[in-house]
């Protein structure tokens, strides 16, 4: 059963959804390291609220006079029946996916990092002439951090690096980027000018984590030497106003860090992105949820991104493509004024120290209803929604 241990760490966990006069107080919990947010579009914010902090959390709520709702009383509960329900689906094809065999990623089923590698060796195998996979690093816990380079068929100077995998919960973000490579190597002419990197699984610990111990983990698995908590936020962890809107609690979920790259997964991905610098026209970072493209900057609402007039026309581009493609609407917003104020990020980063042109994260589906728990039925149309934007921005950017 799929994190069944994950249930048990949930145990009084509450859910709550606190009214939209709230999301101040929300926010200065959420640095305070006593809940976590499982929401950040529309008004009201629906929040995780662990056994420890749940008188806290009621008091300041009411301090502050803002309502709050009951929506989940006991997670663990909540995740069994879930997972129960979804057991038969996913054993179906998995098959199709061993340490013996792995032509292809799975298209009904979440990849454990196992099979994520299994497949990148097999690909790495049958096509030479298409991909190269390297390890640029290894994660806390030692894992490998894997760099898919498709390769154009001409020589080029134009390079694209795909992200995904940073926050440990958002499944369908490796899994899109997994389909992504396999688009890219099986249609050779839609990305044949340009090298694409692709990080598929950029938080390998906290992934494994997610599938066995805490489904709801987002951030790496650091032992913070003397804290009771552990894990970093990889999200705010880049040199790029490090700290700003982020957290110094490393019981908050959104913990930067002692400092700026302190963490092994954040210096392979800077490390490997330094050395594509001054060919890199486009750094797309794979995120979930709520079908936003957010474009820099978001440590601050304050000051305007280099380019924000060309940023917003390629979003269009990509969203117009992704709404061809499936139907499905994804909307272009500034990550700071459509989220909130956050720093440290991948995004940021790349258009300060890189100067990258465009530079997006992208929250993919869904906007809530499923939310970090979205549906394998999911991962082909969404894949396929993404490729459409992707190929068309490509094209548009290099026309
Ligand atoms: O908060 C984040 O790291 C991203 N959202 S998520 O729900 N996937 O965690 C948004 C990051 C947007 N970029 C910046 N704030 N720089
Ligand atoms: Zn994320």
């Amino acid at each position: 059963c799929v994190g069944c241990s994950a249930h048990l760490n949930y145990t009084v966990r509450k859910v709550w959804r606190v009214g939209s006069r709230g999301s101040n107080v929300v926010q200065q919990l959420l640095v305070a390291g006593m809940l976590d947010v499982l929401n950040h579009s529309g008004s009201s914010r629906t929040v995780r609220v662990p056994p420890e902090s749940l008188t806290e959390v009621k008091d300041a709520l009411q301090d502050a006079g803002i309502p709050y709702q009951v929506l989940i009383h006991d997670l663990a509960a909540h995740l069994q029946a879930a997972d129960e329900e979804g057991r038969e689906r996913r054993s179906a094809d998995n098959s199709s996916c061993t340490v013996s065999s792995c032509p292809a990623p799975l298209n009904t089923h979440y990849m454990t990092f196992s099979q994520m590698e299994w497949y990148l060796r097999d690909v790495n195998t049958s096509s030479p002439t298409r991909i190269t996979v390297s390890s640029i690093g290894k994660s806390v816990e030692g894992r490998n951090i894997w760099l898919a380079h498709i390769l154009p068929s001409q020589p080029s100077d134009k390079a694209v690096w795909l992200e995904a995998g940073l926050h440990a919960r958002e499944w369908i973000s490796p899994a899109v980027a997994l389909h992504l490579i396999h688009h890219m190597i099986t249609n050779t002419s839609a990305t044949s000018s340009v090298d694409v990197f692709i990080v598929p699984m950029a938080n390998p610990d906290g992934y494994v984590y997610t599938w066995i111990t805490d489904r709801l983990w987002r951030k790496n698995r650091r032992v913070n030497g003397g804290a009771r908590c552990d894990g970093v936020d990889l999200n705010r962890n880049w040199d790029s106003h490090f700290g700003v809107g982020a957290s110094n609690n490393p019981c908050s979920e959104v913990y930067q860090g002692p400092s700026a790259f302190s963490e092994p997964e954040t210096k392979a991905l800077r490390d490997a992105m330094l050395k594509l610098k001054d060919n890199l026209e486009l750094v797309l970072a794979l995120h979930s949820y709520g079908q936003d493209l957010l474009y820099p900057w978001g440590w601050s609402t304050g000051e305007e991104a280099p380019g924000k007039h060309d940023l917003i026309a390629i979003g269009q581009v990509f969203t117009q493509a992704v709404k061809n493609a499936t139907g499905t609407e994804y909307a272009v917003k500034n990550a700071a004024e459509g989220y909130y104020v956050a720093s440290g990020a991948t995004d940021d980063w790349a258009m300060e120290a890189l100067h990258t042109k465009y530079v997006y994260t992208l929250e993919l589906r869904d906007q809530g209803r499923q939310g970090f728990l979205l549906e394998p039925a999911n991962i082909l149309a969404c894949s396929e929604e993404i490729w459409q934007g992707i190929t068309q921005v490509i094209k548009k950017i290099n026309a």
